[in-house]
């Protein structure tokens, strides 16, 4: 090991570089976007970094591989960090990637068991590619390095970096929900998976929910481990070493959201979205293809308030983007073929005279529409049954630059528990009171708006990326924990047992 070199290695499933074929069949790479990558590359570039991932080709082919790993080469030259592909067969790729990822611990997790699939061959291709990253990131790690590995797709590497004798820090964010322990216990091997995790030195978290979950089933499943809290953190000993566990709300680049949506060219595209809506209000929902994000609830949602509530006819226009994902799989194939249905079901019963209900967009927007959206619709409706953060919900509160604009938001998504106090909050699977909501938003006097919004806005603003960022790594190595900044804990509490006046207030 080289002991002159000190950085930092960001592991994640794939790298922040898309790789694909152009039309003369040569390798090119797409650098990826997104928060994680913008937060982190700085740090990268500052202490001099190494990021891991899988480079998206799925190939048995060593000489593909080994061409892929030449063009990242190249790209690590500009980037000013080394990029470090984990080569993965096709084999590989459908059972460790859409099988056990995709298709056990992503709809386990998201409380949606009768979408999993729990197939032992799975679990045993999930334990060997996290092995392959362990393997790749003990080549690559020097003396004093600090490893951050990232999410739900390898949860196992901590665990396997240990057994390979690798003594750095090595630290874990988990982006998706962590269970309760009832759902937990229906997992496979769910003893090697919890114990496996204690193999990282830090495990955050989006809110403190997940981390009281994930402290239950330590408790109740891993014998002698011993938990205690200091400050916000909690602490679990065991076999000799100390486990940090914390809540790290993500965040967003709260400045540069705000800043582009002021941008003319995002102002002049809100204008003219309005120009061909006039005197409505336009209500926003925007996600990718995904059963957890409850879409089809949302729209059945929208079918009630327009039966209970005829003012809002002509009045309101639903506009839903649908990010293409995962569409070779039949089970999100059928959920886009559910809401084509509704969305049609919907527009023939209520169309008329040139108002069209629900305006469907099934593509990826460039960011400028995607921003022209957030800026100029006057209700997001962002209602997943289950959400890790849900980053929607806070760039579209960064966006609405006038404040006037109102948010109703799931209570199971993460970013709930920052936004309650500005969002309206629902219960996404109760199809009345989200429809409710909608006409309560319709209906909220500019002034109750700009103070939810104002509200959210603070928040956003405070608790952005780097922000996430800073609070992770300084808690990871903070030697004195009873300094480390006390974050806010929020339970969620559901909204009949909040009083509205409280729940409207600062
Ligand atoms: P996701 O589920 O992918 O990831 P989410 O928080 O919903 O993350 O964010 C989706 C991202 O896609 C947003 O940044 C948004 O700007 C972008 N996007 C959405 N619609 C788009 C469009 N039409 N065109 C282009 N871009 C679009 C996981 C977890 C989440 C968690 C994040 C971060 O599942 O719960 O919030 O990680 O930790």
């Amino acid at each position: 090991m080289d002991e002159t070199r000190r950085g930092l290695i960001v592991v994640s499933n794939r790298l922040p570089y898309a790789l694909s074929r152009d039309e003369a069949g040569r390798l090119t790479l797409q650098p990826g976007a997104g928060g994680l990558v913008t937060a982190l590359v700085p740090v990268l570039r500052n202490r001099g970094g190494t990021w891991i991932g899988w480079s998206g080709i799925e190939s048995d082919d060593r000489q593909l591989q080994a061409e892929a790993a030449r063009v990242l080469a190249g790209a690590t030259r500009d980037a000013g960090y080394q990029l470090q592909p984990v080569p993965l067969s096709h084999a590989e790729v459908e059972q460790y990637y859409h099988g056990y990822s995709n298709e056990t611990i992503w709809p386990l997790f998201h409380d949606l068991q009768s979408q999993c699939r729990f197939d032992p061959e799975y679990g045993r291709a999930y334990d060997a590619v996290n092995r392959r990253f362990a393997e790749t990131i003990a080549r690559h790690a020097r003396v004093g390095d600090f490893i951050w590995v990232h999410d739900y797709q390898l949860m196992l590497v901590g665990h396997h970096l240990r057994e390979l004798g690798v003594t750095a820090p090595v630290v874990y964010f988990h982006h998706i929900p962590f269970p309760s322990i009832d759902i937990f216990l229906k997992l496979p091997r769910r003893s090697y998976v919890i114990r496996a995790l204690l193999g990282y030195d830090q495990l955050g978290f989006q809110t403190a929910r997940d981390k009281r979950n994930f402290l239950q089933c330590v408790r109740t499943l891993v014998d002698g481990a011993r938990v205690r809290s200091q400050g916000s953190l909690h602490l679990i000993r065991w076999e000799g070493r100390e486990i940090r566990v914390g809540a790290f709300p993500i965040g967003i680049d709260f400045e540069e959201f705000a800043g582009q949506a002021a941008q003319e060219e995002v102002s002049r595209r809100a204008w003219n979205i309005h120009a061909g809506l006039p005197e409505r209000q336009i209500i926003l929902g925007v996600d990718r293809l995904d059963y957890t994000k409850g879409i089809p609830h949302r729209l059945e949602a929208v079918r009630t308030a327009l039966k209970r509530h005829p003012e809002l006819h002509r009045r309101l226009t639903f506009v839903q983007v649908v990010v293409p994902s995962r569409v070779d799989v039949p089970k999100y194939a059928r959920l886009k073929e559910e809401i084509e249905r509704l969305v049609g079901e919907i527009n023939g019963e209520f169309t008329q005279g040139g108002w069209v209900p629900i305006h469907y967009v099934y593509r990826a927007l460039p960011r400028e529409e995607l921003l022209a959206y957030y800026r100029t619709s006057e209700i997001a409706l962002i209602t997943p049954l289950q959400d890790g953060m849900n980053l929607v919900a806070k760039e579209y509160c960064a966006c609405t630059l006038e404040d006037n604009s109102v948010l109703i938001l799931s209570e199971f998504a993460g970013s709930a528990a920052q936004l309650h106090r500005g969002a309206l909050l629902v219960n996404p699977y109760d199809v009345e009171e989200v429809a409710d909501a909608i006409h309560r938003a319709y209906m909220m006097p500019s002034e109750e708006r700009r103070a939810r919004m104002r509200r959210m806005r603070r928040v956003i603003r405070q608790q952005h990326i780097f922000w996430w960022v800073d609070t992770f790594m300084q808690s990871a190595i903070a030697k004195d924990l009873s300094d480390f900044p006390v974050l806010e804990e929020y339970d969620f509490i559901p909204p009949e047992r909040v009083h509205p006046e409280e729940q409207s207030s600062g």
